[in-house]
C-alpha cells in the first residue's frame, strides 16, 4: 500500500520528532512516499527548495498524492501546504486520516474538522503517546 504522509514544513517544524514516529509506524503498513517530511534535516528555511525548486516539489508531491491509496496528516501545527494537500486529496477521493493534539491548546481549522464524514475523511484527536495505537486501529479497520 502506498501512503502519503503530510506534516508541516514551512508552517514550522516543532513536531518533527512526532512526524518521525508516525512515519516509522506507517512503514509497518506500506511504502511512505513522503518520508522526507519527517527528516530532521529538512528545516522550515527552504534550503532544499532552492535546490529543487518549488514547482518541482509541488508537481512531484501531487504525483505521489495521485499514486497514494491512503493519506495520513498530522494537522496540529498549522500548515498551508498540508491544508492544500488535504483539499486535493478530498477531490481525488482518497482515504484520509487527520491527527490532532488537543493538548496543543490550538483549535483545529473548521475546514479540516468540518470535512469529517466518518467514511473517507476522519479526524482523530489523540495524545502524543497514543500515536502508534491510533494508527494501528485505523489500518486494522481499513483492512476489514
Ligand atoms: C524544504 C524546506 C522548506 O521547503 C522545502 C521543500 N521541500 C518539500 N519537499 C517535499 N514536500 C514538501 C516540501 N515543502 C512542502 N512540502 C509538502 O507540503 C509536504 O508534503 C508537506 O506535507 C507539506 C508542508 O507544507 P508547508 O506549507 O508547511 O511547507
Amino acid at each position: 500500500m502506498k501512503i502519503y504522509f503530510c506534516g508541516s514544513i514551512r508552517g514550522g517544524r516543532d513536531d518533527v520528532h512526532l512526524y518521525r514516529r508516525i512515519v516509522d509506524k506507517l512503514r509497518d503498513y506500506g511504502t511512505v512516499l513522503t518520508e522526507h517530511v519527517s527528516s530532521s534535516e529538512l528545516t522550515d528555511r527552504g534550503e532544499d527548495a532552492k535546490a529543487a525548486g518549488d514547482k518541482l516539489i509541488h508537481d512531484r508531491d501531487m504525483d505521489w498524492l495521485r499514486q497514494a491509496e491512503v493519506v495520513v496528516a498530522e494537522v496540529t501545527q498549522p500548515s498551508l501546504g498540508v491544508g492544500y494537500e488535504l483539499g486535493r486529496a478530498v477531490d481525488m477521493k482518497k482515504k484520509i486520516l487527520c491527527l490532532f493534539r488537543l493538548s496543543s491548546g490550538r483549535t483545529l481549522s473548521a475546514m479540516i474538522r468540518g470535512a469529517e464524514d466518518s467514511d473517507l475523511f476522519l479526524v482523530r484527536d489523540y495524545r502524543e503517546d497514543e500515536a502508534e495505537n491510533v494508527l494501528e486501529q485505523f489500518f486494522t479497520n481499513l483492512r476489514m
